[in-house]
């Protein structure tokens, strides 16, 4: 129900405020995990003291729901959630009327939490690998827009998993390199592709370099076909590899890798792999044109993305 959305929503939007003001990554998890235990349950949830029958809901959790339930809003979060602090759904707050407190709020979100809140059902749903698969048969065909654009997609896919929560896309062309001018065009006319195909269905935000938004791919049948989350990066060609290896993961591996660069004396990020001097200074990028090269550098046997769980 839409109530139910709507609580999941402002428990994900505590989860976020832990996470971001507070840094408190505990918390943020806590809220995490009630959002979506919150978000499965299959009745409505009348109570605090009903909710914190569901494992993952704690007493300080439970209290926020009554509060909510109760008076509409969470004095948490108006510090931080205009729509909140406008009180905009007051203590008349029934189930009957969320629908209408829903839309009374959705106006008050900004352009992200409104997209977030449209399909907040359907991002909560995992992406199969097949449906993956199907898109990267998509991003083959970018040669229509350009013959020379490189594109991967990496995260989880990559690394073989049976399903991901998001679609990362790296983008590369020959013309742009960190010494070459910036070159947005190279990534809005991607954009504007997938656009045209109807494949991109909204921008959440849409930079230089990096294009935030929701996909769909189109179905001839009558399958059902959910709205995902998608990120486009347009990377210099001369980091592309880096990014490609940082952005397949897994954040573990990637964690392990960077430990074992800097033993062997060498500091490795998203962008570059660059020699440390014995003073601890890093040197100028080191040429890299293949993943395979910045493990060459460290002394790495070379691990192929399925092998990069950890
Ligand atoms: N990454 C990282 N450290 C972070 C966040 C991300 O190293 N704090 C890297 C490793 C991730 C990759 O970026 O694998 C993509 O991030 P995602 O959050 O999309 O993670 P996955 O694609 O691995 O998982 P999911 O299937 O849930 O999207
Ligand atoms: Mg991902
Ligand atoms: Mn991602």
């Amino acid at each position: 129900s839409k109530l139910l959305v709507l609580m999941v929503f402002l428990v994900s939007e505590l989860a976020n405020y832990e996470r971001n003001v507070n840094r408190a990554i505990h918390k943020y998890n806590a809220y995490r995990k009630a959002a979506s235990v919150i978000a499965k349950y299959p009745q409505k949830i009348k109570s605090g003291a009903e909710a914190k029958k569901l494992d993952g809901v704690g007493a300080k959790i439970a209290e926020k729901i009554d509060e909510f339930l109760t008076t509409g809003k969470l004095r948490k979060l108006e510090k931080v959630f205009e729509c909140v602090r406008n009180a905009c759904f007051r203590v008349d707050l029934t189930f009957e009327k969320a629908d209408e407190n829903l839309k009374k709020i959705e106006h008050k979100l900004n352009h992200h939490q409104q997209i977030g809140l449209k399909y907040f059902e359907e991002f909560e749903k995992r992406i199969p690998r097949a449906e993956m698969q199907e898109m990267e048969v998509g991003v083959s065909e970018l040669d229509v827009v350009d013959p020379e654009y490189i594109g991967t997609i990496c995260g989880s896919y990559r690394r073989g998993a049976e399903s991901s929560g998001d679609i990362d896309i790296l983008l590369t062309h020959p013309d742009f390199t960190s010494q070459s001018e910036k070159q947005p065009k190279l990534l809005h006319a991607v954009v504007d592709h997938l656009e045209s195909i109807g494949f991109i269905t909204d921008t959440l935000s849409k930079g230089d370099t990096k294009f935030m938004g929701v996909c769909q791919l189109q179905k001839e049948d009558e399958e059902e076909c959910f709205h995902r989350r998608i990120d486009i990066r347009l990377i210099p060609k001369d980091q592309y590899y880096c990014g490609v290896l940082y952005f397949t993961g897994s954040d573990i591996f990637n964690k392990n890798m960077r430990t074992h660069a800097l033993e062997k004396g060498f500091t490795l990020n998203e962008y570059t792999i660059r020699p440390l001097g014995v003073t601890g200074v890093a040197g100028e990028p080191l040429l890299v044109d293949s993943e395979k090269d910045i493990f060459d550098y460290i002394q790495w046997k070379y691990r192929e993305p399925k092998e990069r769980s950890e």
